[in-house]
């Protein structure tokens, strides 16, 4: 069985958002023609406290971009984003939301971050994402969204790791590239973990 998981399609990630990744808009009507194609859709949605740690608002002096230690882990700062309940917390409108079988949150825990839609940065707690495609019997995990070098990079790191066949569909996912360069190393970890290919291949 063959699933695909949508990362974190949110309005705080479009343009205009409060974490815009460039042209983040334009993955959104891919989402909708892949959705068809599986026999499961899921998406992951960053789901933050409005105090949670990764925020530089949190950290006096700090601003996006520094990095510091959380609760002894490595941490990027970002603008407060995806808090709990926002607007820019919410799946853009423009997604058949129907059409999407679970949704998992994830970053809730204000001490640690959590990039992948599996497992929380420090993987002290799972979203439930991998035992609920294991017990759909889903062997193929198809990786689509935002953004490439953080969320769906962590992701696919994860989702090869526990032993899905992961493709990342190349063309439905954009980046930050806070530091130039991070976008093209990320697409290198995930040609490794995985298969990166065109939506057209699922298409036709
Ligand atoms: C993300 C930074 C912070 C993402 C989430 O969805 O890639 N990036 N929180
Ligand atoms: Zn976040």
């Amino acid at each position: 069985m063959r699933a695909l998981l949508l990362v974190d399609l949110q309005y705080d990630f479009m343009p205009g958002g409060a974490l815009a990744v460039p042209e983040g808009d334009a993955v959104v009507p891919l989402a909708n023609r892949l959705m068809d194609k599986f026999d499961l859709v899921t998406a992951s949605q960053d789901w933050h406290p409005a105090d949670h740690g990764s925020f530089a608002s949190r950290h006096p002096g700090a601003k996006p971009g520094d990095r510091i230690e959380l609760d002894g882990l490595p941490q990027t700062l970002w603008p407060d984003h995806c808090v709990q309940g926002t607007r820019g917390a919410e799946l853009h409108d423009d997604l058949r939301i129907g059409e999407i079988d679970r949704i998992f949150r994830k970053g809730q825990d204000r001490l640690v971050d959590s990039y992948s839609a599996f497992y929380d940065n420090a993987r002290r707690r799972s979203t439930g994402l991998g035992e609920a495609l294991r017990e759909q019997e889903v062997d193929e995990l198809y990786v689509m969204g935002l953004a490439t070098d953080y969320c769906v990079l962590y992701s696919v790191l994860d989702a090869a790791e526990l032993g899905f066949k992961t493709v990342v569909v190349a063309d439905g996912c954009r980046g930050i590239d806070l530091t130039p360069g991070d976008v093209e190393a990320a697409w290198e970890k995930m040609r490794i973990a995985g298969r990166v290919i065109r939506s057209k291949e699922i298409l036709g």
